[in-house]
C-alpha cells in the first residue's frame, strides 16, 4: 500500500520534497547546471504564466514538445503544478501524428520548443494555442513578464489525470493513456526505489526522451524523487551516450538493448567507473547481450518490462537477484501472472499472455481497446511470457509476433538470440511469411559489424549448430539498419511486408 493522501500534486512531491535548494538537479553537455532553488523559481514562474497570460485553468489539456532538456522538464512540472494535463509527445513525431493525438487528447494549448514548432504549426489542430519557449521573441514563453515569488501549487486530488501519454505500439491509431498524480509518485516508489535504490549523489541519463514514460521517469520522476540529478541530453546515440557517461560521471543509465550493443563496440576508449546501475528496456534483453556487457563492463545489466499503459517498469531485478535471460520478477507493489485467452492462468513452464496488476492501471482515453487492455482487473499487456517454477518471469515474444510453422510454435526472439550469437551480427530480427505447406516460413533480417562479409550460408550454416532444424530461417535478408519506431521499437510488420515481397 502507497498509501498518499486524498489530495497530491505531484510536481509539488516531485519538486519541494528531497533536493535542497543548492544541490544541482540538471546538467547539459553545454551550459551550467541547474540547482534545485533554480528549478523550483522557473516552474513557479511557468506556471504564473501559465495561469496568468495564457489562461490555462486546472484539468486543460497542455502539450508538451522538444528536444531533451531541463526548460522542458520544467514546463512539464508546471503545467502539472497548476493542475493541468501534461500531453507529452515525441520530437520526431510528424504533423499528422500531432494533429491526431490532439485531438484524441483535446489539446487547447502547447508549449513548444521553437526548433519543433514548425510540424507542429503544420498539423494545423483547430483552436490549439501554441506558445513556444527558447526563443527569441517577446511573445516566447521564458521572454514573458511574469509576477515573481512562490506559485500556489493547485490542490489536485491524487487520482487527477495528472498526463497523457501516447503509445501508438509498432503500429496503429495511438492510444492516450491517461495517469494520475498519485501514478507519478508510485513508478518512482516502486521500481525506482526497491530495484535502483538511488542515492542523492547519483547522475541519472540516457536515451529514451522524456515524451517517453520511460525517459520521463527515468530522467526526471526517479531523480527528482530521490533528490538526485540528471544529465539531460538532446542528441543520446550511443556514440554520444558514452563520452558523456564519463564527462559528468553517470551513475544511472537507463537505455535499450540495442544501444547496449552498440556501446559494446566503443567502450574501451572512455571511463565509465562511474556508473553503478545499467537499466534495459523497451525491448527484449537478450541473455548475450547482458553476459557480454557484465564480461566488458562487470556490471549487471537491470532488466525489466514496462509500458505506456502502465507508465514504468513493472517486472524486474535487482542486483544478485538478477538471472540473464529472463526479465524478473513483479517489482514490490505489482503482481503478475501467465493466462491463456480465456484468462484462466496457465502452469509455470507454459508460454500464455501476461497479466500485471498494480497501483498504476491502463486508461485509454476514450478508445474500444480499453476492453481488451484490461481485462477483469488485469492489464494483458500483448507479451507471451513463461512464469518459471521459482517464480521468474521469462520473455517469450509479443504475442501476434509467435510464428507457426509445420505446426510448430517459434518465439522470434529465441532466433534473434542465436543470431545474435554469431560475432558478426549486431541487431536481428525474425518474421513469419506465409507460405502454402507449412503455414509460414521463418524469415530473418540481419544487420552486420562494419565491414562483415555479407554470407547468408556461412551464417545459416551458424544457426544450425544453434537452433533445431524447424527454427532455423527459410531466407536471411542483410539490411544497413532494422525499421524502428521513434521510441526505438522494432516495426516489425515493415519487416513482414518486406518478407512478403
Ligand atoms: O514501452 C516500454 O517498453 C517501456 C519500458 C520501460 C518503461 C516505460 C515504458 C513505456
Amino acid at each position: 500500500e502507497l498509501g498518499y493522501p486524498d489530495r497530491v500534486n505531484c510536481a509539488v512531491e516531485l519538486l519541494d520534497r528531497s533536493g535542497s535548494p543548492d544541490r544541482p538537479v540538471f546538467h547539459t553537455p553545454t551550459g551550467p547546471s541547474w540547482t534545485y532553488g533554480e528549478l523550483r523559481a522557473r516552474v513557479d514562474r511557468i506556471a504564473h504564466l501559465l495561469t496568468g497570460d495564457l489562461g490555462i485553468v486546472p484539468g486543460n489539456r497542455v502539450l508538451l514538445r522538444g528536444p531533451t532538456t531541463p526548460w522542458l522538464a520544467a514546463c512539464w512540472l508546471a503545467v502539472l503544478k497548476a493542475g493541468a494535463v501534461a500531453v507529452t509527445v515525441l520530437a520526431q513525431q510528424r504533423p499528422h501524428e500531432l494533429r491526431t493525438m490532439c485531438e484524441i487528447a483535446e489539446v487547447g494549448h502547447a508549449l513548444c520548443d521553437v526548433r519543433a514548432v514548425d510540424d507542429l504549426a503544420k498539423a494545423e489542430v483547430s483552436g490549439l494555442r501554441i506558445v513556444t519557449y527558447g526563443g527569441d521573441s517577446p511573445d516566447d514563453l521564458l521572454n514573458r513578464p511574469a509576477p515573481s515569488g512562490p506559485y500556489p501549487a493547485v490542490e489536485t486530488a491524487a487520482d487527477d489525470v495528472a498526463l497523457i501519454a501516447f503509445t501508438s505500439g509498432t503500429t496503429g491509431r495511438p492510444k492516450g493513456c491517461m495517469h494520475f498524480h498519485r501514478d507519478v509518485l508510485a513508478i518512482a516508489d516502486t521500481f525506482s526505489r526497491h530495484v535502483l535504490r538511488p542515492l542523492p549523489d547519483d547522475v541519472f541519463a540516457g536515451s529514451p526522451p522524456l515524451g517517453f514514460t520511460f525517459g520521463l521517469g527515468g530522467l526526471v520522476v526517479f531523480p527528482l524523487r530521490a533528490g538526485a540529478s540528471a544529465l539531460l541530453l538532446e542528441q543520446a546515440s550511443p556514440r554520444q551516450l558514452l563520452p558523456a557517461i564519463a564527462e559528468h560521471r553517470v551513475s544511472v543509465l537507463f537505455t535499450a538493448p540495442t544501444a547496449y550493443r552498440a556501446m559494446l563496440e566503443g567502450l574501451d576508449a572512455h571511463d565509465l567507473t562511474s556508473l553503478r546501475r545499467c537499466v534495459s528496456a523497451g525491448e527484449n534483453l537478450p541473455a548475450a547481450t547482458w553476459r557480454a556487457w557484465h564480461e566488458r563492463t562487470g556490471l549487471r545489466l537491470i532488466n525489466g518490462i514496462g509500458a505506456t499503459e502502465l507508465l514504468h517498469i513493472f517486472i524486474s531485478a535487482a542486483d544478485e537477484h538478477i538471472r540473464p535471460g529472463t526479465t524478473g520478477v513483479p517489482v514490490p507493489g505489482w503482481h503478475a501472472r501467465v493466462q491463456d485467452t480465456d484468462g484462466t492462468p496457465v502452469p509455470d513452464g507454459e508460454p500464455g499472455l501476461l497479466a500485471v496488476r498494480g497501483p498504476v492501471g491502463c486508461r485509454y482515453l476514450t478508445d474500444p481497446r480499453q476492453r481488451e487492455y484490461v481485462r477483469d482487473g488485469w492489464n494483458v499487456t500483448g507479451d507471451t511470457y513463461v512464469r518459471e517454477p521459482d517464480g521468474y518471469f521469462r520473455y517469450v515474444a509479443r504475442a501476434d509476433d509467435m510464428i507457426i510453422s509445420a505446426g510448430y510454435n517459434i518465439a522470434g526472439p529465441e532466433v534473434e538470440e542465436a543470431l545474435l550469437r554469431h560475432p558478426d551480427v549486431v541487431e536481428a530480427a525474425v518474421v513469419g511469411r506465409p507460405d502454402e505447406r507449412r503455414g509460414q516460413v521463418v524469415v530473418a533480417f540481419a544487420v552486420l559489424r562494419e565491414g562483415a562479409r555479407r554470407d547468408a550460408d556461412a551464417l545459416r550454416a551458424f544457426l544450425k549448430e544453434e537452433l533445431a532444424p524447424y527454427k532455423c530461417p527459410r531466407e536471411i535478408v542483410f539490411l544497413d539498419a532494422l525499421p524502428r519506431t521513434a521510441t526505438g521499437k522494432l516495426q516489425r510488420f515493415r519487416l513482414r511486408s518486406e518478407a512478403h515481397t
